[in-house]
């Protein structure tokens, strides 16, 4: 709690001294350095962002919860979060390469028979440990411990989605979400899931 205070006040000044340049980026590098060690490429790397969706099912099975917990628990940094129902349009261009194979009709009614909830976490290799933490397309291969090997069985309901690159990611995060809609806030323990 002190420590919070203390993060807090510093804040405070930072921003009397800084004037009203209040931008994150800012505010980070006011913050102390961890033996020095921070620098702007360590910074792109813990600031890697990736797109993650509870697909109709999970949200009708009411999994949002744990799907989001998951994420936090692991150390990654929640920067938007909305739920929509998806358009015909918005997914053909989220699954463009999936357009023309022959489960597309049946991908399309799935996505589109009930809400979504998406979201942009943060943080260090966010995109491959997604990945990992979201397990593999079909649950029945995907390993135990992972959102579809343990909340789903079929391909066709797999739960969640996840994007599988970094440029796939940057892509995809623009096409769900405009620039306001994210927000960049800086953890008062901003070296406290990785070293800067
Ligand atoms: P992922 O979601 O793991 O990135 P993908 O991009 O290859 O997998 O496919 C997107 C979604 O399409 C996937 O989550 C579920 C559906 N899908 C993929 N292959 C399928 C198949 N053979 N039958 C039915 N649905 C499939
Ligand atoms: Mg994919």
């Amino acid at each position: 709690m002190i420590i919070f205070q203390r993060c807090i006040f510093k804040r405070v000044l930072q921003q009397f001294y800084a004037g009203s340049q209040e931008t994150s980026g800012s505010l980070l590098r006011g913050l102390p350095t961890l033996n020095g060690h921070r620098s702007e490429s360590n910074l792109a790397g813990v600031r890697e962002r990736t797109l993650i969706a509870v697909k109709p099912d999970g949200v009708q099975r009411r999994l949002v919860g744990q799907i989001i917990q998951r994420f936090e628990l692991r150390g990654f940094k929640l920067v938007g979060l909305k739920m929509l129902q998806v358009s015909e349009d918005l997914l053909s261009r989220h699954y463009s390469q999936l357009t023309g194979k022959p489960f597309y009709p049946d991908l399309v009614k799935y996505m589109t028979s009930g809400p979504v909830v998406v979201m942009v976490w943060e943080g260090y290799n966010a995109v491959q440990t997604s990945r990992a933490m979201v397990g593999l397309t079909n649950p029945a291969d995907a390993q135990a411990g992972t959102v579809r090997g343990d909340f789903s069985i079929h391909v066709s309901r797999n739960v969640v989605h996840a994007s599988d690159s970094p440029e796939g990611a940057q892509k995809e995060i623009q096409l769900w979400f405009q620039g306001q809609e994210l927000l960049n806030w800086d953890c008062c323990y901003h070296n406290i899931t990785c070293e800067l």
